[in-house]
């Protein structure tokens, strides 16, 4: 039996449904969620995405605001801006839209942005609270992806999870909250030997390998849930995923698909932080 597709795009769409009445709640009491974003330079994809998030948040009655910054801001200024934001007690999350031009640090920019604010989940403090299980904003494609999995009620408590990737946006946190829910969890990456020897014990498997179609029915295990995280742009200008999707789709039960996946969790996990953040839930006090 071919997989069962897990649609990001319907669930997140579910969940946005949500958001709104309970923004809307908020806005009766004085409350009104606001996220700003800084994109930094012309990057065409950076572009896309931060479109995407603040259509996301217009569906949603979250209040968002872009701050376009030429890629030739000193990182000082930017510093500066997200000091500005940080004191601005109207805005309630803070994301600045990586990649950063060259000439700028991004862990000075993570730094500098208040871990109450960072509705992201990079700064250091946050990090350091996922680590410990402690309830703070969760990074938000490793927060899709578990919501993913819970949503099917896929079991996760002693299964095997293997990761591929171990950035620190995707793979590195997503092996932290799955081991959070009891899972056994394997970090794989670009210098394991014998990656198949690891993916084909998985149960739960994370394609976060930035290569695609990395990932074949060589890789899995008979029935094994697989997640894919790739956002790769083919020459015809489409998205594709980590993995073969039609060779894998026959041996998985579950698998996400690449576009309308994990990408549109991610931004729906986006706005359930700044929610959180509106909220005044101090992840500080968790
Ligand atoms: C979809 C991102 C790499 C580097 C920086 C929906 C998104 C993507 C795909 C999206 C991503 C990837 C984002 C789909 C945000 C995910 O329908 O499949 C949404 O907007 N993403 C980002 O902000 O920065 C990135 C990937």
């Amino acid at each position: 039996m071919p997989a069962e597709i897990i649609s990001g795009k319907d669930l997140a769409a579910e969940l946005k449904g949500q958001m709104k009445a309970e923004v809307s709640k908020l806005n009766d009491n004085g409350i009104s969620p606001q996220l700003t974003v800084i994109l930094v330079g012309n990057n065409p994809a950076s572009k896309s995405y931060v479109k995407g998030k603040k259509k996301a948040c217009n569906e949603t009655g979250i209040d968002s605001e872009v701050i376009e910054l030429s890629s030739s801001i000193t990182e000082n200024e930017l510093l500066q801006k997200i000091e500005a934001l940080n004191q601005n007690d109207s805005v309630h999350g803070i994301l600045v839209q990586l990649p950063l031009p060259e000439h700028i640090r991004e862990q000075k920019v993570i730094d500098a942005i208040s871990p109450d604010k960072d509705v992201d989940g990079f700064h250091p403090v946050n990090i350091g609270r996922m680590m410990t299980g402690t309830d703070t904003f969760l990074p938000c494609t490793p927060y899709g992806i578990i919501t993913m999995l819970k949503s099917k009620n896929i079991p996760l408590k002693g299964k095997h999870a293997v990761i591929i990737g171990r950035s620190n946006i995707v793979g590195k946190p997503v092996g932290q909250l799955l081991l959070n829910e009891d899972a056994t969890v394997t970090y794989c990456h670009s210098k394991t030997e014998n990656l198949k020897k690891y993916t084909q014990q998985a149960d739960i498997l994370i394609a976060a390998a930035g290569k695609a179609h990395f990932v074949n029915e060589g890789h899995i295990k008979e029935g094994a849930a697989v997640i894919d995280v790739g956002i790769n742009r083919m020459e015809n200008g489409k998205l594709t995923g980590d993995v073969d999707f039609e060779k894998v789709k026959e041996k998985a039960s579950y698998i996400t698909p690449v576009p309308g996946g994990v990408g549109p969790m991610t931004i729906a996990m986006l706005l359930k932080n700044t929610i959180k953040s509106a909220k005044g839930l101090d992840p500080l006090e968790g």
